[in-house]
């Protein structure tokens, strides 16, 4: 979707500081970054929130949230913890509607939702 910003940085049209990328997925760090460290992994394909991966996807949802546990050990955050959060629509505080996983690590997290 060439209106889409995250599709804009899989397409390479916007710059993105990225950590990893294979066929399928891609991370980047957060331009907004609300922990010691914070990234987004996102699929390639154009996924608009949790909610609209089908059963066909069941594998690139499973890669995503693999990519996410390998980049947080290549990061060396796998020891000490992190977590991963995935907000969506409206209430859930979703404000890019590219699907897309948050790691925050790098500093004790407060709290159940930091
Ligand atoms: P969410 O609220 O879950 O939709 O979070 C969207 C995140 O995307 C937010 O933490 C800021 C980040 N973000 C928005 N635009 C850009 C961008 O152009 N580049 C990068 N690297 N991150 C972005």
């Amino acid at each position: 979707m060439s209106d889409c910003i995250f599709c804009r940085i899989v397409n390479g049209e916007l710059p993105a500081e990225k950590l990893y990328e294979d066929e399928h997925v891609i991370a980047f760090r957060d331009i907004n970054p609300v922990a010691a460290f914070h990234a987004l992994v996102i699929p390639r394909k154009h996924i608009a929130t949790l909610n609209d991966f089908t059963a066909e996807e069941n594998a690139l949802a499973g890669h995503l949230l693999r990519a996410t546990a390998n980049l947080a050990r290549e990061q060396g955050l796998a020891d000490e913890g992190y977590r991963v959060v995935i907000n969506c629509n409206e209430y859930g505080g979703q404000v890019v509607y590219h699907v897309h996983a948050h790691v925050l690590g790098g500093q004790r997290l407060t709290g159940a939702h930091g």
